[in-house]
């Protein structure tokens, strides 16, 4: 916990010119600092969440800087739970530069990046992962992560988190009861009652880490590698999808060479397109390695656009094997035809083998040349990219969430182990407390719960 005993401020808006920017101080001394540099109504006696028309003013030259809004929030009613000012000034950086020296100057210090949002950390108004989700509301770019951070906001995982922790408590109070009265004749709650909640926990936790990796698609953009064969078009569909000249496109086969990346937004997700050098046998070392690098970009995509033009599907299955030994088992392949309108009689069907594979859609006959089946393409991409933030499934997206679920599945599994074999209540019982102790750690929470109240508070020992 930081000491709070200062008052900190800092430009809120976004650096630079604009019509008005805004300053927050908080602190204890918020109110009696800005109200030395404002002349208007008594800032001092002004109600929480009220607003007011007044002037800055440099009291030792009695200069006015500027005209402004100064809206208070008194403790704990603020973001901070500190009381807190919002000055509104005029956007001017000379303006903003200087109410942020007059305010240092009477007592405020420049705030540390993130410090508000730590505050309402350390005040009790949000738990960490509430806190973590404010930053990323504001680095969302796309409706999908803006969606995920707005649950986490909201406090959606906390109070997840909390039902889980919540279960682990009782089977940690379970077993303590069990280890109390070993010595005695009392009736111990059977085994299979305590698998059912631990199994039960577990698979919500599973579940939650397993959501990362769509998590972290969502956040930096769902991997999609564009591979296949020379000259098959591939540089060219990557230019539609990104609406841009982005890649060199040539009838040459093996002009990518390097990997081309770009992101842009789909239906609300942001897809990250990985163009990559045609796949061929060849003795150029430098077209090699690039060969190389498109294997390991098929190795890390969530989804493959595998481009093949009709003259070739007779070889296609044979390729399939070798591509699906390289992918990640989840990532889905969508086979694209392209240059149906050199092959007007074409059928995208009868590519045999394909579908029958797991993870691969139905072939898509597109035409980069004339933009023929590049919207259905679009679609296929959004259904496959399994990033769908409507279901109210919570998702997440920050790898210390992450690395403390994945801890807490590991010494869950080895709890439940414990239970189905006769190992001692007292090791299973330490198993459940560091459980209990990586879920804690995800909120902050502290993380020495203190089991024996909770026994108390869910069983008369009298009885
Ligand atoms: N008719 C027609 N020509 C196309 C189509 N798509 C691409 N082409 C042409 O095919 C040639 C190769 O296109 P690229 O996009 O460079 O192919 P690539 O797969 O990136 O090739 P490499 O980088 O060499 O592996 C170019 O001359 C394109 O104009 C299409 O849908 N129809
Ligand atoms: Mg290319």
């Amino acid at each position: 916990m930081t000491e709070n005993n200062d008052t900190i401020c800092a430009i809120a808006t976004a650096p630079g010119v604009g019509g008005i920017a805004v300053i927050r101080i908080s602190g204890p001394k918020a109110i009696e600092i800005t109200g030395s540099i404002w002349k208007g109504k008594k800032l001092a006696e002004a109600a929480t969440h009220t607003a007011h028309l007044g002037n800055i003013i440099d009291r030792e030259t009695n200069e006015v800087l500027d005209q402004g809004i100064a809206t208070v929030f008194r403790a704990p009613a603020s973001f901070t739970g500190e009381d807190t000012v919002e000055l509104s000034v005029h956007g001017s950086q000379w303006i903003q530069a200087q109410t942020i020296n007059l305010l240092i100057r009477n007592g405020c210090r420049l705030a540390q990046a993130g410090e508000f949002t730590r505050r309402a950390f350390a005040s009790g108004k949000m738990d960490l992962t509430e806190a973590e989700a404010v930053a990323d509301v504001i680095a969302a770019t796309s409706r999908a992560s803006h969606r995920v951070a707005m649950s986490q906001m909201r406090g959606q995982f906390s109070q997840r988190l909390s039902t889980l922790r919540t279960q682990m408590l009782e089977l940690a109070s379970l077993l303590e009861l069990e280890l109390d009265f070993s010595e005695e004749d009392v009736e111990f709650a059977d085994r299979k009652r305590l698998l059912d909640i631990a199994n039960d926990t577990l698979s919500e936790v599973t579940r939650l880490a397993e959501s990362f990796a769509t998590g972290d698609a969502i956040r930096r953009g769902v991997p999609v590698a564009i591979i296949g064969r020379p000259n098959v078009g591939k540089s060219s569909i990557l230019n539609q999808l990104l609406n841009d000249s982005r890649a060199i496109v040539s009838d040459i086969p093996g002009t990518t060479r390097d990997t081309i990346e770009d992101t842009t937004d789909i239906g609300g997700t942001v897809f990250r397109f990985i163009d990559t050098a045609g796949l061929r046998t060849t003795s150029d070392p430098v077209e090699n390695l690039g060969i190389q690098r498109a294997w390991e970009k098929i190795a890390d995509a969530r989804i493959i656009l595998w481009v093949i033009t009709p003259d070739e599907l007779s070889e296609t299955a044979s390729f399939l094997p070798a591509l699906t030994t390289h992918k990640h088992p989840d990532a889905k392949i969508i086979p694209v035809i392209n240059k149906t309108d050199l092959y007007p009689s074409h059928t995208a069907t009868g590519i045999p083998d394909i579908t029958a594979h797991p993870n691969v859609s139905s072939p898509l006959g597109i035409s980069a040349k004339t933009g023929q089946g590049l919207q259905e393409l679009r679609q296929s991409l959004i259904a496959a990219s399994g990033t769908d933030t409507t279901t109210g499934d919570i998702i997440i997206t920050n790898a210390r969430h992450y690395e403390a679920l994945t801890a807490a599945a590991d010494s869950l599994r080895r709890a439940i182990s414990g239970l189905t074999t006769t190992l001692a209540a007292d090791l299973i019982a330490q198993d459940i407390r560091e459980t209990i102790h990586h879920l804690s750690s995800i909120t902050g929470a502290i993380t020495t719960p203190d089991i024996l109240s909770t026994i108390f508070s869910r069983f008369c020992i009298g009885k």
